[in-house]
């Protein structure tokens, strides 16, 4: 199976961020903390120029929490700066500002050099889709989401949203097209949901969800579902199906809605908390670091 996918209007997409990158200090990129590698995009790093950045491992309550500490301790190193979060969590919003502070570091002490008074940091939040850029957004802005109105040098209506009185975050996120460097990236993203289920095989990437699960998380699956210990993921779907009544109308297995249960499971963290991806095994496929 191949998966491609760059719709027309991601053409469009690239050139609204490029102009938007030109109003803010910081772009905080959003990635999903089980698919760390496969959900961002290398074009970031151009299109943010020398801005001061932020890479976010959202959805930590669904990942695996060893390899999420694995890929900071991995940025860490390359000194990058990310950090693992909940965007869903009401304790999100105190982490983000103290993050975006220290990500801005630089410029706000250049600022503080030159006598400059305190500057309210700009920031724009990028990523696939998927990955909680308006849940992030929207916890941010909270229900009173006190929006500062069109002001001079703001393109196409954006508006800010006052955070706090040293952050500013513009309304609109910046929406990053998946890259699908291999065919493993390309399951990765369907398994997460970052690209369309109809143009996806689901049986077909439910089985690939499910040899993972075998190797890796060997309970998962039983655990769930209370099926036999079997190494066949084809032979799994199929006593999963029996065990929650999945049939077609004249009565034959449906191993299509029974994989749609299972990548849903897997999705709403049902399965336990899993990650595809660590930066060990992007090491071993890359030849390089976590990027
Ligand atoms: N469990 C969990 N779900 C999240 C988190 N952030 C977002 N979501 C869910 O992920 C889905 C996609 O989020 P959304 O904000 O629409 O993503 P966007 O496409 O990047 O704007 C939604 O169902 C959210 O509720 C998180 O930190 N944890
Ligand atoms: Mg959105």
């Amino acid at each position: 199976m191949q998966i491609q996918w760059y719709p027309g209007h991601m053409t469009k997409a690239r050139r609204a961020m490029k102009e938007d990158m030109k109003l803010v200090d910081l772009v905080v990129e959003l990635t999903d903390a089980r698919n760390v590698s496969a959900g961002r995009n290398p074009d970031i790093g151009e299109l943010a120029g020398g801005k001061a950045r932020l890479i976010l491992l959202n959805k930590a309550d669904l990942a695996d929490e060893c390899v999420t500490s694995e890929w900071i301790e991995c940025y860490r190193k390359e000194g990058i700066r990310a950090a693992a979060i909940n965007a869903k969590h009401p304790g999100f919003k105190k982490q983000f500002l103290q993050e975006a502070q220290n990500a801005c570091s630089a410029i706000l002490e250049k600022d503080r050099q030159r006598g400059l008074k305190k500057r309210v940091i700009r920031a724009m939040v990028a990523g696939i889709p998927n990955v909680g850029k308006s849940t992030l957004i929207n916890t941010l802005a909270g229900r009173a989401a006190a929006k500062t109105g069109n002001k001079p040098g703001v393109t196409r209506g954006n508006q800010w949203i006052r955070v706090d009185d040293r952050l500013e975050l513009l309304d609109t996120p910046g929406i990053l097209w998946p890259k699908f460097e291999d065919r493993l990236t390309g399951l990765h993203l369907a398994m997460t949901g970052s690209v369309s289920d109809d143009i996806l095989n689901i049986t077909e990437v439910t089985l690939e969800l499910m040899s993972f699960l075998l190797i890796h998380y060997p309970d998962a699956l039983t655990a769930r579902y209370g099926i036999s210990r079997e190494n066949d993921p084809e032979r799994l779907l199929i006593e999963i199906s029996g065990k929650r009544g999945c049939l077609k109308r004249g009565g034959e297995p449906d191993y299509e809605k029974a994989a749609g249960i299972i990548l849903d499971d897997f999705r709403s963290g049902r399965l336990g908390r899993i990650s595809l991806e660590r930066p060990m095994d992007i090491r071993e496929a890359q030849d390089e670091n976590c990027r």
